[in-house]
């Protein structure tokens, strides 16, 4: 029988091992999907003190499950110890047994617990199955920075479509660009190679015809080591104006290249790229733009749980208009871009109500700023 000091040190204990579990979990973040990426730490604590028997990750790919790997690696010292799992173990048959049962087979106390899985196989019958087998189950501890972390997973799973990632670069008077001036250089160095980290933990990077037609840009992940980690590309292009000699559309054969473009669109233009390999959505119009919340419908489907809004003004308007933003990203260039510029259709002073600030940094010259909207 715990005393209230046992308590608060055992509570204090959970904190750090899952917020180690959580950071673990980042390994594989952005190469698991559709699954998330979970962390599971072993923890015995035998009186001299806890100590890490077990460490596991959800695989790449999504297979196995972080669980199984940190079950292997503890082996007999699981007997008795406690899982920190950043998601509730699963309980469905995939092509693994459940998690929840192994850990039950494994002999494990006590299961601390992050997340719970909406995941309508799992959705409390993975607690359930632990606690009907005796062990004693702690839920939702951090349960709102691995809510964050898994961000894509769980609004997939909830809202079926993907988590919004808004990011836009403003000038240090509130501009994104300059009118007919192609791609303008607002951050530097340091702040590319986080959009390139961003970009690589994305499923899908989105851009409107217009930011398409006058920057040319590649939208890939160009930072060495992580050259194979760019996500498909999609371009909201309602007409098909889209140029085979973009680099877009020449970069086809490594990188896929979405047309989101309406049905009634010039079958000529649509055979064209489709034979330089650009694949088609079909959407629907609504105020003159592509119909939103149906094309995210579409990319969940296609198993898309994040995806990456990178301009321009007119497409990160539309999606804060229709309540689609779930995370905005913002970077802060130093220089000015006066006369000429767009403005930005939001900044850190206008960050739309529901949004609570996760973090603020610096990278070089730049500011950085994070924001997101519990679900
Ligand atoms: C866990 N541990 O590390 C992960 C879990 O297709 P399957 O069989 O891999 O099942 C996918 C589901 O597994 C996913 O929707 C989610 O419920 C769960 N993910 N569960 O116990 C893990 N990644
Ligand atoms: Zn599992």
């Amino acid at each position: 029988a715990g005393s209230r000091q046992d308590e608060a040190a055992q509570a204090a204990l959970d904190h750090r091992f899952m917020a180690a579990a959580l950071r673990l979990s980042r390994r594989n973040a952005g190469r698991t999907s559709t699954n998330p990426s979970v962390g599971t730490l072993i923890v015995r604590n035998d009186g001299a003190g806890p100590m890490i028997v077990g460490t596991g990750v959800t695989a790449v790919g999504g297979r196995p499950h972080a669980e199984t790997e940190a079950l292997a690696e503890a082996g007999e010292l699981a007997r008795g110890a406690t899982a920190y799992v950043t998601l509730e173990p699963c309980a469905h048959h995939g092509r693994t047994p459940p998690c929840a049962n192994a850990l039950v087979n494994a002999g494990v106390a006590r299961v601390v617990g992050a997340a719970s899985d909406p995941d309508p196989r799992v959705s409390g019958k993975g607690y359930a199955i632990l606690r009907a087998a005796g062990i004693e189950v702690v839920e939702k501890v951090l349960a709102a920075q691995a809510a964050e972390q898994m961000a894509g997973y769980l609004i997939r799973s909830l809202r079926k479509r993907p988590e919004v990632i808004l990011k836009l670069a403003l000038s240090s008077d509130g501009k994104i660009g300059r009118e007919g001036a192609g791609q303008v250089a607002i951050t530097g160095d340091m702040a590319r190679r986080e959009v390139y980290l961003m970009r690589a933990e994305a499923d899908a990077i989105l851009v409107g015809i217009g930011t398409a037609l006058e920057d040319d840009p590649a939208l890939t992940v160009r930072l060495p080591g992580l050259e194979n980690r760019s996500p498909a590309r999609i371009v909201l292009d309602r007409q098909i104006r889209l140029p085979e000699a973009s680099k877009l559309v020449s970069g086809v054969d490594r990188v896929p290249l979405y047309v989101a473009a309406c049905l009634e669109a010039d079958p000529q233009r649509r055979a064209a790229l489709e034979r330089a390999g650009v694949r088609f959505i079909g959407t629907e119009t609504h105020e003159g733009g592509v119909a939103l919340p149906e094309l995210l419908e579409d990319l969940a489907a296609l198993g898309m749980a994040s995806v990456l809004v990178e301009g321009g003004a007119r497409v990160a308007s539309a999606f804060l208009a229709d309540g689609l933003v779930d995370r905005i990203v913002l970077f802060q260039g130093p220089e000015a871009i006066g006369e000429g510029g767009i403005a930005s259709p939001i900044d850190a002073d206008h960050i739309p109500a529901g949004f609570r600030k996760l973090r603020e940094m610096r990278f070089g010259e730049d500011g950085y700023a994070e924001w997101i909207r519990d679900l």
